[in-house]
């Protein structure tokens, strides 16, 4: 049974009608990502914040998956494959199309935290640093996504099943933020085939074996089918 481990990034979302980053040229509330996804950005103006994130996860609650998405749970589903979605992206859309065996690298809009003791509960539709943590009662919840200059989750787990895949495919995502943009280079150095489906060449464009550029509602199903 082949092993298949799939990265995917904000492009697999945008023909759901959910925004890339490089779309809105990482411009949000006429902030850079990098200074609201941050745990500086946080702590500087926790209500701005909130704000980007609860937009976003309304944004994805009246998103459906997509072709690309029911592709991907339908290669798991067939059985004749091992499959790992290791997504970046924070939306639920690979659930909802029904793939089981997945991991959100940099968290979910799902999840809250609380900046204080770390514990961790479903997020509510809207997120107010002021909603006190159902364990320690402070008021310092955060979403719980990583942020840059956080470690990503499951790392180890992620690279493990990186080095022991007889494919690496890489979908959606302009190879511009690490670790993740190191996956094609930690597979290949691994001796692991890789290919790019992408709607135009990404950063690390060069590094992959093949690449089929297009959207991804074409190029996915296409692939998988
Ligand atoms: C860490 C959650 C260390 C938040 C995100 C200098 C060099 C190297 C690295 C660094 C550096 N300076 C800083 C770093 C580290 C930093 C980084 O890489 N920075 C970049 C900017 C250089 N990385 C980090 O900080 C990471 N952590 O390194 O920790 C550490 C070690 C030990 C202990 C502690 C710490 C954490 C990074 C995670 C940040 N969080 N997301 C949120 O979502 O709000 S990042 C966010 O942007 C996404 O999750 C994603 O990862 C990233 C890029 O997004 P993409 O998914 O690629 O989307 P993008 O819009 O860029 O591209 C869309 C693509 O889709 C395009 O290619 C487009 O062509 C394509 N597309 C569009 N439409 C379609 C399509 N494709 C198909 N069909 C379509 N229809």
């Amino acid at each position: 049974m082949a092993r298949i481990v799939i990265l995917t990034g904000a492009g697999i979302s945008a023909e759901s009608g959910i925004r890339t980053f490089r779309a809105s040229d990482g411009l949000w509330e006429e902030h850079r990502i990098e200074d609201v996804a941050t745990p500086e950005g946080f702590a500087r103006n926790p209500e701005l914040v909130h704000r980007f994130y609860n937009a976003r996860r309304a944004a994805a609650a009246a998103a459906a998956p997509n072709a690309a998405h029911q592709a991907l749970a339908a290669l798991e589903a067939d059985g004749r494959h091992t499959v790992l979605v290791v997504t970046q992206n924070v939306d639920d859309l690979h659930e909802r199309a029904g793939t089981q065996n997945l991991i959100h690298m940099h968290g979910t809009l799902a999840g809250a935290l609380c900046a204080g003791c770390g514990h961790r509960w479903p997020a509510p539709t809207q997120m107010q640093v002021t909603d006190p943590c159902p364990a320690c009662g402070k008021p310092k919840t955060r979403p719980d996504i990583v942020w840059f200059g956080e470690m990503p989750y499951r790392m180890e787990e992620i690279w493990a099943a990186l080095r022991q895949a007889d494919l690496f495919v890489s979908i959606g995502t302009s190879g511009n933020v690490y670790p993740a943009a190191g996956f094609v280079a930690d597979a290949m150095h691994a001796g692991v085939p890789t290919l790019e489906l992408n709607l135009d060449p990404s950063a690390g464009t060069r590094m992959f074996d093949a690449a089929r550029h297009g959207p991804a509602t074409q190029v996915v199903p296409g692939w998988v089918h």
